[in-house]
């Protein structure tokens, strides 16, 4: 035989056993039918899916985002649902020796059977499910039934044997009928189900991950996990732990770990398959690895590697894991005043952690598409951050979001899936997390996006700072110890365990915030939730004084715009922020509605014009964000971390986010991806003077040309100055300072605005600044003259004005159009050019384009 074909013939039977060794799968997704358990009607049924939408698209409900919609739905939660399928194993498949039935969720209480057996009990809506179903399924029909019991009915139960009570701040049991009893705790099931401050009460059931048939001969690989021991530029230890389990004993076998994209084995090692469970361990080192970043900081690459059990120039079995070669530490060393730091460290690299916190998409969580992820995470990214949180109150999210985050360099802040609430932590329910912590720590630890493990969202401070543990004291001081040795036993051994034994090189954070063991979070030490503005009503300079070494979370509210107004709440007559429907969409209630009003009238104005009072409230949000971030940035190295509150929404609400449910920008948006540009200049204006930052996250030092310029309202330039600086690597630096009358001169500071712009590196920022209050700015009635362009795919605006424009806000109704820039201000004089991608036609933009701006209002 010829040398090629002979390659050629083996390279074929290698793929022929790569191939086999993979088992095969079958998705048991088509012909579900489901209904109330307590009737036999049946209607067709969406796996993966919920309760909600299936009764949605078989007409039995109305759309429960839409106007006051939600509260007739209550109803749903209440009830025992059936789903059901029939199907036939495929010949390949039923011939296999291992047969295994997996559901990737279940939500959340189901007894499932197989041909009437009942084959399991699930409990939890974030564990994956693993049943050998060889010995009940038929080469014929089988019959798959899956009895949903109402999750309300099951934990109320458990709420009326307890002599005390487990707090839940968010749970809106009112809204669902349910009086006082807080339930949620009681389930392992997404927190925000139940509601939130953003969020309706939907609680749903269903199989809401994929669902499938896995069969295999002889052995088969469940999981490998690549540990990274130690990674440097020069040099990264790996060790591939493999755990396998095999039909038969197998001596003298070969494992060897290949690089996909060269085909090449890295390493290879001999050794024995007994019967059953197998744990193997492989170490082997890379040179030179190509290093995984994070956005902003380089290139986040990857490598997929292959795990292979071969005997005999046979693969048994073989197993692909991409992965990402970095090391990420937190650092949590005392200051110098003796205080807690917290920053994460990239390849040896302080990060400056720039990003937002994200809560799931859709109450209906199988609705969010591909392209909705790809959507929110390029959203992140596109605004220059490096890190998302995933909160506490949601879900461990899909594989999908965390290979985007793994593909465009977002690290992830990962809480476990605990907000805002006391647990009951003992028992089954306590081994139940263990087992989910088990799941999801498994599934997750390859991926290089992972940054941290944190225990959940302000359980700790509820339970110390917002005087829950005194009432549970007052009450009776048992109580309070039985509920605090529950929240320790949760936090500071269960979870921890699981991170130590199988994920021993990631970093383990109790809480978000967090101080130290035994008591609230300081906001000095850790990482620290602000919300002094918005919730205490600080004005928005706060921002620039009250410190921390690391934000994990502050937020400014506003609404939806218009154009999502009128998806959910088309009627003119609903278009009141204070009437029924838009309080519906409005979670925080009547505290958040009069929040918003209070800002508005004490820094901007209060528009009486629905369009116009959504929009102030968009400007007002963006400039908060963008003043929280400088300053934030300023501060660096004392802060290291500036996580906004929100990044999206799970159904069209108001909200501190800067995108909402349709993944429209809010102006924020715009203004937190200027603001966590790489390179920025960013003033602070304190008292009588103005200093001047420049805040760079490159790595190498550069110079660049700072130019302040100072206007009148009416264009006349008051103060000019330009001057080379140098812009020192990864630190914020002080470049220039002057006495504020120095430049503000004998002018009326309320007619003012300050210009700072920085060209460094090919990035050019620009930002102004203000003397005053925005509502004290003597604004001129705006004189806004636009030009419409055609572009390749759809127009460019240029904007100008004679006088100064506040905050520019371009608006059309078209969902498919996007603004490169919104939200900006017009020099007097200075051209201000802006895209639109949209298929609109010129007429089309020229009626539907609407142009606001704070001068008008
Ligand atoms: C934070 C979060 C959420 C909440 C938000 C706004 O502290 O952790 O629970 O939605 O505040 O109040």
């Amino acid at each position: 035989m010829e040398k090629s074909l002979r390659i050629y013939l083996s390279l074929f039977c290698l793929l022929l056993s790569v191939q086999f060794s993979a088992g095969k799968r079958q998705y048991l997704h088509d012909g579900w039918t489901f209904g109330q358990a307590r009737s036999l009607t049946r209607y067709p049924a969406k796996v993966p899916g919920v309760v909600h939408t299936d009764l949605l698209a078989n007409k039995l409900i109305e759309d429960p985002y839409f106007r006051l919609n939600e509260r007739s739905v209550q109803w749903v939660d209440k009830e025992d649902w059936i789903y059901e399928n029939t199907f036939e194993v495929e010949d390949d498949l039923i011939e296999c020796d291992n047969l295994r039935l997996f559901f990737n969720g279940l939500d959340t209480y189901a007894d499932i059977y197989l041909n009437d057996t009942k084959i399991l009990n699930a409990n939890n809506m974030f564990r994956r499910w693993e049943i050998d179903v060889k010995p009940y399924v038929n080469s014929g029909r089988n019959h798959l039934k899956i009895y949903f019991h109402s999750p309300l009915k099951i934990d109320m139960a458990k709420w009326e044997k307890l002599p005390y009570q487990y707090f839940a701040s968010n749970d809106q049991s009112e809204n669902g009928g349910m009086f006082d009893r807080k339930l949620s705790i009681f389930a392992r099931k997404a927190g925000y189900h139940y509601g939130w401050d953003w969020g309706p009460r939907l609680v749903t059931s269903g199989i809401w991950r994929e669902v499938f048939l896995d069969g295999w001969n002889n052995m088969r690989i469940n999981d490998t996990h690549y540990r990274q021991r130690e990674v440097s530029a020069k040099k990264a230890a790996l060790t591939d732990v493999i755990h396998l389990t095999s039909d038969k004993l197998i001596s003298n076998a070969t494992v060897n770990v290949r690089d996909k994209a060269s085909g090449k084995i890295i390493v290879s090692k001999k050794c024995d398959i007994d019967k059953g469970r197998n744990d193997i361990s492989i170490d082997f080192s890379i040179r030179n690895p190509r290093l995984w970043w994070c956005n902003g900081l380089g290139k986040p690459e990857l490598y997929t590697f292959s795990t292979e059990i071969e005997k005999n120039g046979e693969i048994l079995a073989s197993n692909d894991e991409r992965i990402g070669i970095r090391s990420i530490r937190v650092v949590t060393d005392k200051d110098s005043n003796g205080n807690m730091q917290f920053y994460f460290v990239l390849n040896g690299v302080p990060v400056f952690a720039k990003g937002t916190n994200y809560i799931p998409q859709d109450n209906f969580l199988p609705s969010v598409t591909p392209e909705r992820y790809k959507a929110t995470i390029d959203d992140a990214v596109n605004a220059n951050m490096n890190m998302v949180r995933i909160w506490g109150g949601g879900i461990y999210e899909d594989d999908l979001f965390y290979d985007l985050c793994d593909e465009s360099g977002l690290m992830v802040w990962q809480d476990f899936m605990f907000a805002c609430s006391v647990y009951p932590a003992q028992g089954d329910w306590l081994e139940s997390v263990r087992n989910e912590a088990i799941d999801n720590v498994c599934r997750l630890r390859n991926h290089p996006c992972i940054a941290l493990w944190c225990g959940g969202n302000e359980c700790l401070d509820a339970w110390y700072n917002w005087g829950w543990k005194r009432k549970t004291y007052e009450i009776n001081p048992k109580y309070a110890d039985i509920i605090e040795a529950e929240l320790n036993r949760q936090y500071f051994e269960t979870l921890p365990e699981v991170i130590a034994e199988y994920a021993p090189e990631s970093f383990y954070w109790p809480s978000s915030p967090f101080t130290a063991q035994g008591q609230g979070s300081d906001g000095i030490n850790g990482d620290r939730h602000y919300w002094t503005v918005w919730h205490r009503k600080a004005p928005i300079d706060s921002y620039n004084r009250d410190m921390a070494h690391f934000f994990s979370e502050y937020g400014m509210q506003s609404f939806p715009e218009y154009n999502s107004v009128i998806k959910f709440a088309p009627d003119t007559e609903d278009h009141n922020i204070d009437g029924e429907v838009m309080m519906s969409h409005q979670r925080g209630g009547d505290h958040a509605n009069k929040l918003i009003e209070w800002y508005l009238d004490s820094e901007y104005r209060h528009p009486q014009d629905f369009s116009d009072c959504l929009y102030a409230t968009h400007v007002m949000q963006a400039d908060a964000m963008r003043t929280a971030i400088e300053a934030h940035r300023r501060n660096r190295p004392y802060c290291m971390g500036s996580l906004l509150w929100q990044h999206n929404d799970c159904w069209p609400v108001a909200s501190w986010s800067t995108r909402d449910y349709y993944g429209k920008w809010k102006a924020a948006h715009y203004l937190v991806k200027k603001s966590f540009e790489n390179v920025i200049a960013s003033a602070d204006i304190t008292g009588d003077s103005i200093k001047v930052y420049a805040i760079s996250d490159l790595l190498t030092d550069k110079t660049g040309t700072l130019t302040i310029d100072v206007f009148t309202m009416d264009g006349t330039k008051v103060y000019c100055e330009s001057s080379k600086i140098t812009v020192p690597a990864n630190m914020s630096t002080k470049v220039w300072e002057l006495p504020l009358q120095s430049i503000v001169k004998s002018h009326d500071y309320k007619s003012l605005v300050i210009n700072i712009g920085l060209e460094c590196d090919g990035y050019n920022h620009n930002g102004n600044y203000y003397l005053c209050k925005q509502k004290e700015l003597k604004l001129n009635p705006s004189d806004i003259k636009m030009e419409i362009n055609p572009a390749s795919d759809g127009y460019i605006l240029n904007l100008k004005s004679d006088k100064f424009v506040r905050a520019v806000w371009l608006s059309v109704n078209d969902d498919g159009a996007k603004f490169n820039d919104n939200c900006f201000d017009l020099l007097p004089g200075i051209t201000q050019s802006c895209a639109i991608k949209t298929d609109l036609s010129p007429t089309e933009i020229q009626s539907r384009l609407k142009i606001q701006c704070l001068n008008n209002i």
